[in-house]
């Protein structure tokens, strides 16, 4: 098996790899870079990743980014994991349609949230920018909401879809979004939480949270 380093940042996107990379049983090295102190702006971190972002998991020394990509690769390289429906290649391209779709549909509304300035540097705009974020939001949410239906997991068995929409549901309560009109929603993200690759993932981006608000 080859050498994993995974690079996250506690809370950020990089959770969906990070639940992946537990769910598949696979052996890496942490290496916590936290984006709000900048970790992933070092001229160290950027010789690596020019991109400046997380996640990022060095694969014997060969640096992979996006989680659409990593989980690409886990799917393949931990095929027992069934990161990705197995077997039916149309499947798992609805898959892979799934998760991009999160990557380059939901995650950069929501980023507006996170650095309005960075959208708008016009005065006083910031909380229009949020507020359009908002009713964005709640159209990718809807559909979130849909492609769930009833059932447990966005694809009927688990997959890696489930693992990049719990970061968005837990971006959207933190952020203290109105998540009322999502109750299929709500509870995926209880039933994530009971399992037990998630709580080793979230138990180890609460530690590594806690290490650096210690360090500061
Ligand atoms: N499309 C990318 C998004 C990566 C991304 O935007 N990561 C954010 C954290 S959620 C980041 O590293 N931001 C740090 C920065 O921009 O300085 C993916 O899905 O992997």
């Amino acid at each position: 098996m080859a050498k994993l380093d995974f690079y996250f940042s506690p809370g950020a996107c990089s959770l969906a790899t990070h639940i992946c990379l537990e769910e598949a049983g696979a052996t890496f090295t942490p290496k916590p870079t936290y984006t709000r102190k900048g970790q992933t702006r070092t001229p160290e971190y950027l010789a690596l990743n020019p991109k400046g972002k997380v996640p990022m998991l060095g694969v014997d020394g060969h640096m992979l980014t996006e989680n659409t990509a990593i989980i690409t690769y886990l799917n393949r390289s931990y095929p027992n994991a069934k990161l990705l429906p197995v077997g039916d290649a149309l499947k798992e391209a609805e898959a892979l349609a799934f998760v991009a779709w999160c990557a380059s549909g939901v995650h950069p509304v929501m980023s507006r949230f996170f650095g309005p300035q960075n959208f708008c540097d016009l005065p006083d705009s910031a909380d229009n920018v949020k507020s359009l974020a908002a009713k964005a939001t709640a159209g990718n949410f809807a559909l979130i909401e849909k492609a769930l239906g009833t059932k447990d997991w966005v694809f009927g068995d688990w997959s890696a879809a489930d693992a990049y929409i719990f970061v968005f549901y837990n971006w959207a309560s933190k952020l203290g979004l109105d998540l009322a009109a999502y109750p299929n929603y709500a509870k995926h993200a209880e039933r994530m939480k009971q399992r037990p690759a998630v709580q080793r993932a979230l138990a180890r981006e609460a530690e590594a949270m806690a290490a650096m608000d210690k360090a500061a």
